[in-house]
């Protein structure tokens, strides 16, 4: 039977995939950050610490054949913290695969990776990064992370560039980046399961009518989303949209009007 770890359990997607996991029968071993997550069935082991440390690293990765990496930084934050836990972290999360003998990580990115596009643009995953912030950035230099480890030691990963992963779409952003709970966990396990997939990287989107993203690279996973965020669309559309006039015009929305300069403000005063 296959032996997952999951980082950041007790985040709100490690939340959702504990809970669901054994029950599809993997072997579960979950690690929280400061606070020890309560088991939610006898098959769960849990423990937690700063993934920074190496011991830490490696009591969550014996034994493992593939380990889930939830854990990190989930929204922009001053760029220490990001380097702390999404650039060192990492980087001690995939020596200690090496040294574990773990087979794949499936990294958790993000679409802020790409956030400065404008909404009208359609993406595949080998587009150009845009990142709309330090969040952003430090996942793609996750992505890169994984890619060498892959190149250069053998351990495969499958970057999910995340949309916005909530029960129900909330907002009309939403209704181009919903991923349901349902097609999270079956990207995860397809992410777990599918034999020789080396490097990839998928968007971790539904099937949502408006989706940015073409995933049509996600086939070789084997993932085939149910969920559409079309269906709440009348009732998102009758409420007033929460997202300022900047972040409505990027991919990243919110993340976008962080700390943006106008185009009126820089230099040269142009529009690019
Ligand atoms: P979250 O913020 O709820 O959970 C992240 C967990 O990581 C926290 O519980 C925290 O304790 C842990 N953590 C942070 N630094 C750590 C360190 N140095 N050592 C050990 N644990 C550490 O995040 P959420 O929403 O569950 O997201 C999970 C992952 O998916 C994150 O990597 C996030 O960037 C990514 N993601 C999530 C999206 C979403 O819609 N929720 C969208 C795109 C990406
Ligand atoms: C993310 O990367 C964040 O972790 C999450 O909190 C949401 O903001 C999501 O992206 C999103 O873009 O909706």
């Amino acid at each position: 039977m296959t032996k997952i770890a999951m980082s950041g359990a007790a985040g709100q997607l490690g939340t959702v995939l504990r809970a669901a996991l054994p029950a599809r029968g993997y072997r579960l071993r979950s690690a929280g950050g400061s606070k020890l997550p309560v088991p939610l069935c006898d098959d769960e082991e849990v423990m937690h610490g700063d993934l920074r440390d190496p011991a830490v690293v490696d009591r969550l990765l014996h034994g493992v054949d593939v380990l889930i990496h939830m854990a990190g930084t989930s929204v922009e934050r001053p760029l220490p913290e990001i380097i702390e836990n999404n650039l060192r972290a990492l980087y001690e999360v995939y020596e200690g695969a090496r040294r574990n003998g773990v087979r794949r990580v499936v990294f958790a990115s993000s679409n802020h990776a790409i956030g400065m596009y404008p909404v009208d643009a359609r993406l595949a995953t080998d587009c150009e990064f845009r990142p709309d912030g330090f969040y952003g950035l430090s996942k793609m230099w996750g992505e890169g992370l994984a890619r060498l480890y892959w190149d250069k030691h053998g351990i495969e990963s499958v970057c999910i560039r995340i949309g916005s992963c909530v029960a129900r779409p909330a907002e009309p952003r939403h209704l181009a980046t919903w991923l349901g709970h349902e097609d999270l966990l079956h990207l995860i396990e397809q992410s777990i399961t599918v034999p020789d997939l080396g490097f990839m990287v998928v968007w971790g989107v539904s099937a949502n009518t408006r989706s940015y993203w073409d995933n049509s690279g996600a086939a070789r996973l084997g993932y085939r989303p149910n969920q559409n965020a079309e269906g709440y669309a009348a009732e998102i559309l009758s409420r007033p949209d929460p997202l300022d006039a900047i972040a409505r015009q990027y991919q990243g929305g919110g993340f976008a009007s962080i700390d943006f300069t106008p185009p009126a403000q820089r230099l040269g005063g142009s529009d690019r």
